[in-house]
């Protein structure tokens, strides 16, 4: 007899009454990508919706090419391209409605404009502005977030609370393969799948974080599996099928409006650029590589389904040309305005109340503006 069991205070333990409590196989992802362009099911799919997802498509890759010009003309303090990742922003933003919420990472602006923002707006943080650029109760898109995964448990919490309220929200949270690997993206699922949250999470798995290629990111199956670890059901999407991102876009969220709670989807996708314009490629990957994917570009495809179908002659390609090159031209004459800027601004939103060290560095920041601008005068 041990010394608990003497003095009577040892009780064994029960039997381990766990069990299942969530059958696993309904929420594995599919073990390949679902495509649907180049399938049989093309055929069947909308004309109207394929026709808006190329013209989108369109606009949105010469959007990417006109931001990193505007890089290189100093315009663009940074811009992380997401040409090749055109499907997954686009058409996951159109599976959405108007009242649901965005929630975007620093490489999805063209999932904010799809949704309708300007483009110039857009493109405030990314100038090095200190402000959003628009207000995001207005557009119900929230800023496009820089620190990886911490936008996760804000849709997490925003689509909890309009639950909460009895709101018909839904809401769509982007992060990237190398954001799976941050805390914040555990905790965001978890809280979702155990409050059946109303949101959607979208991986987009473009091989890289900056340098670190997925296998160096995860030893998961795939990163939809994880879902199962919290839950929720995961799918698997080709990225660069906007028909088909599309199509398991709009299920997972009517899934979630219809409180079936949470979905993780992975899109397997490639970065076509560099990480930003201030990274360099060819130090970690080769050319060969990203050739391959070239013929599995996101217009490739769209494009091979609507000549296909009789739906894309040279009249509507001329079109849809010119109206990428319309929004542009107005991005660019646009970002080629000086913004009038006043320092005095860095001081305006800190705290509601100011510190006294604020408004002492405030003060010493006004008399050398207004010093500035005297000798400016006096130079005249
Ligand atoms: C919390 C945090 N850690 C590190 C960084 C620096 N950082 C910026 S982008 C990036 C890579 C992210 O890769 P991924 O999530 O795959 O998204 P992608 O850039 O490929 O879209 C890193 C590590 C950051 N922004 N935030």
């Amino acid at each position: 007899m041990t010394v608990m069991e003497q003095r009577g205070a040892y009780r064994p333990a029960p039997p381990p009454a766990w069990q299942l409590r969530t059958d696993p196989a309904p929420l594995l992802p599919e073990a390949e990508p679902y495509r649907v362009l180049g399938t049989d099911a093309a055929r069947k799919a909308d004309p109207e919706l394929l026709l808006r997802l190329h013209g989108e498509l369109v606009r949105g890759r010469r959007y990417n090419t006109q931001a990193t010009a505007l890089t290189k003309q100093g315009r663009l303090a940074v811009y992380p391209s997401s040409t090749g990742q055109e499907a997954c922003e686009i058409a996951a933003a159109l599976a959405l409605r108007e009242q649901d919420w965005l929630f975007p990472s620093y490489r999805d602006t063209l999932a904010a404009v799809a949704r309708g923002l300007d483009p110039v707006a857009a493109l405030t943080l990314l100038r090095g502005d200190w402000h959003t650029g628009y207000d995001p109760r207005e557009h119900r898109i929230a800023p496009l977030c820089t620190p990886l995964a911490t936008q996760l448990p804000h849709a997490v919490g925003l689509a909890h609370a309009a639950r909460l309220k009895g709101d018909d929200v839904v809401a769509l949270a982007m992060v990237g393969d190398g954001g799976t690997s941050e805390g914040d993206f555990h905790e965001a699922l978890n809280f979702a799948a155990v409050w059946q949250a109303p949101v959607v999470f979208l991986v987009q798995n473009n091989g890289f974080a900056i340098s670190v290629p997925l296998a160096k990111q995860t030893a998961a199956p795939s990163l939809a599996h994880k879902a199962v670890g919290y839950g929720m059901p995961g799918r698997l999407v080709d990225g660069n099928d906007a028909v088909a991102v599309h199509e398991v876009l709009s299920e997972a969220v009517e899934r979630a409006r219809e409180g079936g709670g949470p979905t993780l989807i992975e899109a397997v996708t490639y970065r076509m650029e560099a990480h930003t314009n201030a990274d360099d490629a060819t130090r970690y990957r080769q050319d060969a590589d990203v050739e391959a994917w070239q013929d599995h570009d996101p217009i490739v495809l769209l494009e091979r389904e609507l000549t296909e179908r009789d739906l894309l002659d040279e009249d509507r390609r001329r079109a849809v040309r010119e109206d990428a090159e319309e929004m542009a031209a107005d991005l660019r004459a646009r970002m080629n305005q000086d913004p009038a800027l006043d320092p005095m601004d860095l001081f305006t939103h800190v705290y509601a109340e100011q510190t006294s060290q604020l408004r002492e560095q405030a003060a010493l920041l006004r008399a050398e503006l207004e010093a500035e601008n005297e000798a400016d005068g006096a130079g005249r």
